[in-house]
């Protein structure tokens, strides 16, 4: 057999399962990863920060329901990628990163960026090893993948010496892909859950990121639909259900929590999204993909951990009748829904100078298309989007997930192009989380990937200063920015273009001419510093 680098050998394993892209910053620990890019097929996808390596990798694992991967280099490369990899971890994203390391041959005698990753990054992730051996490197890359993919999702990482990724072993060391089964529902667990959905009068369906992963969300509608069940959606569960649903709700979402009876928790886990799990007197059905994926910090009335859509399918056949007891809950909802609606409506026109952060999403609705990708990286001026925007599809929202790192702007863009060439995508940005990644606009002009920024530039660091002055009678500190920055220019001296806007009137043909340049495109818009967003107890930061 014919012998290659041990490092091409991995690019022919992840290949074979189906991986397209690496993610990357150079370095010569993990070149003979580059030149297997060269030979399988693999795009490789080079920035200028590890950061953005890993969060472009998670970010494409979320928009493709793969798990990706990037390479970084050894000791720096690394611990730049570590946020990512928490956040893969936090927000169970199905990611891979391949680490270079200093040569085994020397180990010990003080390397450059000599430093055994495995310790510090194995808390952070399902599986992390370093692959000794030639012989070993395709099939430690290969099952890193596959753990990172199989429920519960999460990172993986594998590290390979310097020596013996240059080092080559035979083509027979590459397995040959083989997919991981979904865990098993068991039947009893599903019809101790009917049985609560059988009985409630005003139960509240919410949907999260693990609908979107299962390839769940048509099994969900359909037990919406024979429950005649309110339901709401975070994370990637966005868009699981059409916004104009009759029993999609978006502003109701405090009145539907309150007033449930039950709540039936799919694919999301319960956390400070969701109060922690705690709904009043309601009782709580927990459905996730696998039993570790249960809630243990809420007495469940019931919980199914096991492949989605078997256990939606389950549950819609066991549950009888037309719902009919439910339709005055649903209409009740529906009333709370339209007069939140009407209530905030006027803000989405507001012509007032400076600009409301909301008219910012009075124009964005106007030019958004129904397949849209939406990406979220900032504090208050993101929240307002979570509230103002809705999904008509799944899969075309990224927010930064429960981790809440600031910074995924840039790698979830490339990302976003990436998966889907012909959408729009827009990417919002709060002026403090533009710092983060910014610089990545130049990776996006070397691979030709066009996307619309759009910066919500209230010149602080609004998430913090008014929760700070709330703290501390109306004193803060360390949460102000240069008020009036033009990031814009930043874009355009790294090839983008891009305007500053300051008035409401200028904002819809400034996105019209930002979606229309074909360019990576940033639209600075000074908005008002005195708005907080209106927080209610559970919110996201
Ligand atoms: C990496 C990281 N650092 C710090 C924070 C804390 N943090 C959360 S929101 C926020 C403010 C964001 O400001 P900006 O992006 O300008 O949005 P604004 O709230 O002003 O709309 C900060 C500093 C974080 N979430 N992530
Ligand atoms: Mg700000």
């Amino acid at each position: 057999m014919a012998q290659l680098p041990s490092g091409h050998l991995a690019m022919r394993a992840l290949k074979q399962g189906g991986v397209d892209h690496l993610f990357t910053l150079s370095g010569a620990h993990i070149f003979p990863l580059y030149d297997g890019c060269r030979y399988e097929d693999v795009r490789l996808v080079d920035v200028r920060h590890e950061q953005t390596a890993a969060f472009g990798a998670e970010g494409l694992a979320k928009l493709t329901r793969q798990p990706q991967v990037a390479a970084v280099t050894a000791g720096p490369g690394v611990t730049n990628a570590m946020s990512a990899i928490a956040a893969a971890q936090v927000g169970r994203s199905p990611l891979l990163i391949i680490g270079g390391r200093a040569p085994l041959g020397t180990w010990g005698q003080g390397s450059l960026q000599e430093i055994d990753h495995v310790p510090f990054v194995a808390p952070l992730t399902k599986f992390a090893a370093t692959a000794e051996t030639p012989e070993s490197v395709a099939a430690t890359a290969q099952d890193a993948l596959r753990i990172a993919g199989t429920p519960q999702r999460g990172p993986t990482f594998v590290d390979v010496p310097m020596d013996v990724i240059f080092s080559p072993a035979g083509e027979e060391t590459v397995p040959g892909w083989r997919t991981s089964e979904p865990f098993a529902v068991d039947l009893d667990e599903v019809e101790s859950a009917a049985g609560h959905l059988r009985d409630a009068d005003r139960p509240v369906i919410i949907g999260g990121t693990d609908v979107w992963f299962g390839g769940a969300w048509e099994a969900l509608g359909h037990l919406a639909e024979r429950l005649h069940a309110p339901v709401l959606l975070n994370g990637m569960g966005r868009g699981c259900l059409p916004p104009d649903h009759e029993l999609a709700f978006q502003f109701a979402r405090g009145a539907a929590l309150k007033g449930a009876d039950l709540v039936l928790a799919v694919g999301t886990p319960l956390d400070f999204r969701l109060a922690h799990g705690r709904f009043g007197e309601a009782n709580v059905i927990h459905l996730a993909d696998h039993p570790e994926g249960l809630a243990q910090h809420v007495e469940l009335a019931a919980g199914v951990g096991g492949d989605l859509v078997a256990a939606l399918t389950a549950l819609a056949g066991a549950v009888d009748g037309d719902g009919a007891q439910r339709r005055a809950w649903v209409d009740q909802l529906r009333d709370a829904e339209r007069a939140k609606h009407e209530d905030e409506a006027h803000l989405l026109e507001a012509e007032a100078a400076p600009i409301h952060p909301v008219r910012v999403y009075g124009e964005l609705r106007r030019v958004l298309d129904a397949d849209a990708v939406v990406i979220c990286d900032g504090g208050d001026f993101v929240s307002f989007a979570g509230r103002y925007i809705s999904s008509r599809q799944p899969g075309r929202w990224l927010d930064p997930g429960p981790y809440g790192c600031l910074g995924t702007g840039m790698g979830y863009a490339i990302a976003a192009r990436l998966a889907h060439p012909g959408a729009q995508v827009c990417v919002l940005l709060g002026d403090g989380a533009a710092g983060f990644s910014l610089m990545d606009v130049d990776s996006l002009v070397r691979h030709n990937l066009p996307v619309v920024m759009v910066c919500g530039n209230n010149g602080i660091w609004g998430l913090e200063k008014f929760p700070m002055q709330q703290i501390y009678d109306g004193w803060d500190i360390a949460a102000d920015l240069q008020p009036g920055l033009r990031y814009e220019e930043v874009v355009k001296a790294l090839g983008g273009a891009g305007e500053t806007v300051e008035k409401a009137a200028d904002i819809g043909p400034a996105l019209d001419r930002a979606f229309a340049s074909g360019v990576p495109y940033l639209v600075n818009v000074l908005t008002d510093p005195t708005i907080p967003y209106p927080r209610g107890s559970s919110s996201a930061a």
